[in-house]
């Protein structure tokens, strides 16, 4: 049977693929389990000091699979709010809060949970011909996956609440504009750019990386005073490193610093 999520490392990125093509790689319960294992073997492994997040074929991911919720998998009556705290709210923090960065490279549509997916990462790149869909309200359901999380913090509120209530397509360049999305690559090129920036990353501070997402993950709910106090205790931490002894000393010597991530 084909596996519905790709894993494999190379040059110290973790490139995780969706593979359910036929469906746009719609989340059914297999997917979410495998997802679940390789960004949890991703989180854990030393040698991984970038992931990199894409879908097989046209579509980044469909959101949830409807197919298989109205089939009854997962309990044709299983509550949407179980499935969430099971299934999907475990990938949604092990990406935000592992101590790496992660790039999602948006290959084609992302809708639903889809799209919360791709908002999780740090980094998120698309393709132009990508596009973006807050499918959730079109079937009578809410955002979940993180999306009311992400969108008022990335576009703004307005923005966010057109987005969830009119549930209108955006595409790729109109989400890049609103600050969904960092960079937009011609389809072609998304593949090669995302692998390049990925792999950029893997050679860089990674120990710093994780305390800046520390940082980041907890400034929004952080008044000025307890902001500046995490950032001193962070970069006590920092200074404290391999890599800063390094960067400072290849600073001084006018050569590359070689990072080791620690
Ligand atoms: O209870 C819970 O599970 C809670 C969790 C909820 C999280 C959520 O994500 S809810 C939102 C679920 N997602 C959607 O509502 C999106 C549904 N899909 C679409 O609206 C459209 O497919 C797209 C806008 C994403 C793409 O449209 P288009 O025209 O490019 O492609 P298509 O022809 O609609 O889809 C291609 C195939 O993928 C098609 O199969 P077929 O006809 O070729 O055999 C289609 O049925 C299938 N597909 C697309 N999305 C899903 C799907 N199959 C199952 N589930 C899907 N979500």
């Amino acid at each position: 049977m084909t596996s519905p999520v790709l894993y494999h490392v190379a040059d110290g990125v973790a490139t995780i693929t969706l593979n359910r093509p036929d469906v746009l790689n719609a989340l059914n319960a297999d997917l979410m389990r495998a997802l679940r294992e390789a960004v949890e073997q991703a989180a854990a492994d030393e040698a991984v000091r970038a992931v990199l997040l894409t879908g097989n074929g046209r579509g980044f991911c469909a959101g949830a699979d409807l197919a298989d919720r109205a089939a009854g998998s997962g309990g044709a009556l299983a509550d949407s709010g179980t499935l969430l705290r099971e299934r999907y709210h475990p990938i949604i923090l092990a990406l935000r809060g592992m101590a790496k960065p992660v790039v999602s490279a948006v290959n084609g549509v992302a809708a639903g949970a889809g799209m919360s997916l791709a908002l999780a990462a740090d980094v998120v790149l698309a393709a132009r011909g990508a596009s973006f869909l807050q499918a959730f309200s079109k079937i009578g359901l809410v955002p979940d996956a993180g999306s009311t999380y992400f969108l008022p913090r990335y576009a703004g509120e307005m923005r966010a609440r057109a987005l969830a209530i009119l549930a209108d397509k955006i595409s790729a360049d109109e989400a890049h504009r609103i600050g969904l999305v960092w960079q937009v690559h011609e389809d072609a090129a998304l593949h090669e750019e995302a692998g390049k920036l990925a792999r950029r990353l893997a050679q860089s501070p990674t120990f710093a990386y994780g305390l800046i997402k520390q940082a980041l993950n907890e400034s929004l709910d952080n008044d000025l005073p307890a902001q500046l106090e995490l950032e001193a205790t962070l970069q006590s931490r920092a200074s404290r490193s391999e890599d800063f002894r390094e960067g400072v000393a290849a600073f001084l010597e006018k050569r590359p610093p070689a990072f080791k991530g620690r």
